[in-house]
Order: C-alpha cells, then sequence, then structure tokens
C-alpha cells in the first residue's frame, strides 16, 4: 500500500447491532450495497467487521464470526477494485479472510492473539496495531493511565518490535492509538492533541474517530449528528502526521482530507 497520499478506509459493519432494519440479518447483498456506494464516494480501502467492539459489545465466536465476514469478503472481492481489510482479533479468521480475498488486517488487539504475530509474518499482508487498554466489555469502566500518550506510544512500539522480530516487514505496519478504547474522553483528546508525539520509525498513523462518544461527549448529539466533529478531528490529526483515516462518512472525509492537503501543498 502507499502511504504518501491519505487514505480513507469505509467501515464495513457486519454486525447485527449495525443492521439497518434493527433485524437479525443483514444480506450479502446490503452490505456489498453499502461498499459499492462507499467506494463510489471516494473510499481507498474497506474494512469489514463482523465483531461488535463497541463499549459494553460481548465477545463472539469463531462460527459467528466467520459466518459473518467470510461471505462478504468473498463477494466484495468481485465488485469492488480497492482493497479490502478485515477487522478482527482472531487468527483463524485473518486466515481465512485473506484466502477470501482480504489484502490487510485490521486488529484492535495489536495481534496479542496466540500465533497471531507468526501468522501476519506468513501471511505478508498490511497490518494495523492498535492500542486498547481492556476488552470491550469492561475497558470504559474506569480508565486510568501515568501519561495516556506515552502509554500508548510504549505499547505500540513493543507490538511494531514483537512483529519486527517475527519477520513482518515494516512497510506492512500501521498504528492507531484506538481513540475510545479504554480511554476517558480527557484521554481521547489528549492523545489527539499530542498525535504527532505517537510517530516512531515513520511508521504511518491510522485514526478512527468517526461517530465516537468523544464527539458526542462534548456536543451532546446523536452518532448521525457528528459527522462535523469527526471532521475536525481528522484535520487536526492530518496536520499532525495521520495518514489514513477509518470512517462512515467518506465524502466528507475525502473532502476534508482534499482541503487539508492543499492548506499542506500551499506556498
Ligand atoms: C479504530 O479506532 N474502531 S470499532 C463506537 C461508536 C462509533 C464507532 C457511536 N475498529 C477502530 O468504530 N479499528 C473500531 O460510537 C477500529 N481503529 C481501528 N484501527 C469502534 C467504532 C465505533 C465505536
Amino acid at each position: 500500500m502507499d502511504f504518501s497520499q491519505p487514505l480513507v478506509m469505509g467501515i464495513l459493519n457486519v454486525t447485527p447491532d449495525s443492521f439497518s432494519d434493527g433485524g437479525q440479518f443483514l444480506s450479502v447483498d446490503d452490505a456489498l450495497s453499502r461498499a459499492i456506494q462507499m467506494q463510489e464516494e471516494g473510499a481507498d480501502i474497506i474494512d469489514v467487521g463482523g465483531e461488535s467492539t463497541r463499549p459494553g459489545a460481548d465477545p463472539i465466536g469463531m462460527d459467528e464470526e466467520a459466518d459473518r465476514v467470510l461471505p462478504v469478503i468473498e463477494a466484495l472481492k468481485n465488485v469492488v477494485s480497492v482493497p479490502i481489510s478485515v477487522d478482527t482479533k482472531k487468527p483463524a479468521i485473518m486466515r481465512a479472510a485473506v484466502s477470501a480475498g482480504a489484502k490487510m488486517i485490521n486488529d484492535v488487539n495489536a495481534l496479542e492473539a496466540d500465533g497471531a504475530v507468526e501468522l501476519i509474518s506468513e501471511l505478508g499482508v498490511p497490518v494495523c496495531l492498535m492500542h486498547a487498554n481492556g476488552d470491550p466489555r469492561t475497558m470504559q469502566e474506569n480508565p486510568t493511565y501515568r501519561d495516556v500518550v506515552q502509554e500508548v506510544r510504549c505499547y505500540l512500539r513493543q507490538r511494531v518490535d514483537a512483529c519486527l522480530s517475527a519477520g513482518v516487514e515494516q512497510k506492512n505496519i500501521v498504528i492507531d492509538p484506538g481513540f475510545g478504547f479504554g480511554k476517558t474522553v480527557a484521554h481521547n483528546y489528549s492523545l489527539m492533541k499530542h498525535l504527532r508525539e505517537l510517530a516512531f520509525s515513520e511508521l504511518p498513523i491510522m485514526i478512527g474517530v468517526s461517530r465516537k462518544s468523544m464527539i458526542g461527549a462534548l456536543l451532546n448529539v446523536q452518532p448521525r449528528d457528528r459527522v462535523a466533529g469527526g471532521l475536525a478531528l481528522t484535520a487536526m490529526a492530518y496536520g499532525q502526521g495521520a495518514r489514513i483515516f477509518r470512517t462512515h462518512d467518506v465524502r466528507e472525509t475525502k473532502q476534508c482530507l482534499h482541503v487539508c492537503a492543499a492548506v499542506m501543498g500551499a506556498d
């Protein structure tokens, strides 16, 4: 992947809580339509996720996750031209997703599962290593840090080192501070203010702030009214070197980054 230009990763949730009719089944067709729409809006990557990692969410089993994401990835690779990434913590899902056509792994657990680092080295695909403090079920109960920026940086450095030691190529590694994952609103804003300091070894930084509660907590609005807040964070992050932006709002984020890039490219 070429990280010299900012990339927008469109979120394709295939979890029951994301189903448009609130029902139990999201059809593969609905997922494909949404993905095609995001590609038309300019998405550079489509991120398929089957396990809800929202605060309070329960983990799901292997079979259920496989049944949600694999058919979508298999169908998607024939209808979109952009690379597909899979948002999973499970090595077996990573392997199956790559066989099904996924070109990148997005792991909110930074490859902490047994065998995950070795698997990524074997598969030779790009990976995003994200920081999370605790698991989704309990992570927001009482997050504490002495220095959130330094702790996240130190954690990511250790995970990067584990990958490099196992033979993962540096060019295949992306890092992400994990906004909202075991962090208070104050922690999230601190991480954003100091995002520049997270960078090391020229690794590309990815962020996911789209519609998250760090925006809602400030503006007191529902997720669908958090787009402008997300774009403000996107612009601030771009200015500090972030290069991959995971979002529900692809068209708006592309426009935001286009304008940001024009500022950076001006005389
Ligand atoms: C991320 O930051 N986030 S899943 C709660 C919300 C809205 C959105 C309404 N996967 C990230 O998107 N992967 C998720 O409140 C991620 N970075 C990376 N790399 C959570 C999510 C969300 C949660």
